[in-house]
């Protein structure tokens, strides 16, 4: 929203930015290094940003259909249309990218998702990938936790190692492509490998060792990094939520490879749960994951974020200010991000449309809250 900024929170930002450019990080150089600099300008200005995953390709009611995805101006947002205004943050899927398939598992070609990532920097915004790849030992989807083999299969010396690195290949090439109209790479974040210490990926906790989780993200890392030499990619670890910091530094990949500590959250009420109850239970559980994160994120110097969040469909009238923005008011978390609003899933959805506001707009008028134009401020 328009509001004026009313930096209320004082946050000992301990944060050393290690982002590229700084001592050891992830990318090394000033691509990097400008974009962890402004995320951590605009925490110590007392803002949490707001993110929305695939928020330019489609929304609730519309998509921009493939044959305009080398055309669409990407004007369109649930978010602006509610709250007059584009997130600052925008999340998009790579899913199928590894597969060397035209259009993301959610089914926007990946042509339409470099245009509008490279046009949402170009406004002054940032944007995260979030990755759900196949499972390479069964060639089922992300979800495919029937073999606890897919890992250690794609890691060196693995019966599918070629495999991943092809994968690899095609993910770099995706990086390579995100540039400027005069050329330039454009800084972004890269969240693989997430929700790894649940069991509900193949890549989760009972699906394969510390030791080759982290090799997976190490290799994932390195290879963009120092086979490719791209040096405009942020790194962020989000495990999931409802986990001790003991089991969240279990599979942490290292500081040499990882900008950014996140940790994704969802509220999801349990049979016979009240409304009221299930906030609650959210509330005290992403205090909890916050505090941790919090924790870690300070020895480490690294920035935080809560990386997913939200309540599918909604129900609650009153979730962005009174269930949300109460918890996430007491974090120095670079931005929040809400999860997709479904085009082709009636209930599929995590943010506000025209309709069906809640009090999202209560919420973005918030002191801190930033959306586009409050990053474009800094
Ligand atoms: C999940 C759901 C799926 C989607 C996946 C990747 O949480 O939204 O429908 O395919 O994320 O975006």
């Amino acid at each position: 929203m328009n509001h004026i900024l009313k930096p209320i929170f004082i946050f000992s930002l301990a944060v050393a930015v290690t982002g590229c450019g700084r001592n050891k990080t992830a990318a090394g150089t000033a691509i990097c290094s400008g974009l962890a600099d402004r995320m951590a300008a605009s925490v110590e200005a007392g803002m949490i940003l707001y993110g929305h995953q695939d928020d330019l390709v489609y929304g609730h009611t519309w998509h921009v259909s493939p044959d305009s995805a080398a055309t669409d101006d990407l004007t369109r947002s649930d978010v602006h249309a509610v709250a007059g205004d584009y997130p600052a943050v925008v999340g998009f899927e790579l899913g199928g990218l590894e597969l060397g398939w035209e259009a993301s598992i959610d089914k926007v070609p990946f042509e339409l998702i470099r245009r509008a990532s490279v046009e949402h920097v170009r406004r002054g915004g940032i944007v995260t990938y979030s990755w759900h790849p196949h499972n390479p030992y069964t060639g089922g989807n992300a979800w495919d936790v029937s073999s606890d083999k897919a890992v250690s299969s794609i890691l060196e010396g693995g019966e599918h190692a070629d495999m991943f690195q092809q994968w690899l290949g095609r993910f770099g090439d995706f990086f390579d492509s995100l540039r400027d109209d005069n050329g330039n790479l454009i800084p972004v974040i890269f969240r693989p490998w997430h929700e790894n210490i649940g069991s509900w990926f193949w890549w989760g906790g009972k699906l394969c060792s510390a030791k080759e989780y982290i090799s997976l993200f190490r290799e994932t890392a390195l290879y963009l990094r120092e086979e490719r030499g791209l040096d405009n990619i942020l790194y962020c670890y989000s495990p999931n939520s409802k986990i001790s910091a003991e089991e969240y530094m279990s599979r942490y990949p290292g500081d040499d490879v990882v900008d950014i500590l996140g940790i994704d959250h969802y509220e999801s009420p349990e049979a016979g749960e009240s409304l009221y109850g299930a906030g609650a239970r959210y509330a005290m559980q992403l205090t909890e994951g916050l505090d941790m994160v919090k924790g870690l994120a300070e020895s480490h110097g690294k920035l935080m974020t809560l990386s997913e969040t939200g309540f599918e469909s909604i129900p609650d009238e009153k979730w962005w200010t009174s269930v949300l923005y109460p918890v996430i008011r007491n974090y120095p978390i670079v931005y929040v991000l809400t999860w997709r609003n479904a085009w082709d899933q009636e209930t599929h959805y995590y943010a506000p449309f025209p309709g069906r506001e809640g009090d999202f707009i209560e919420f973005v008028s918030e002191p801190g809250v930033g959306l586009l134009q409050d990053l474009n401020r800094i």
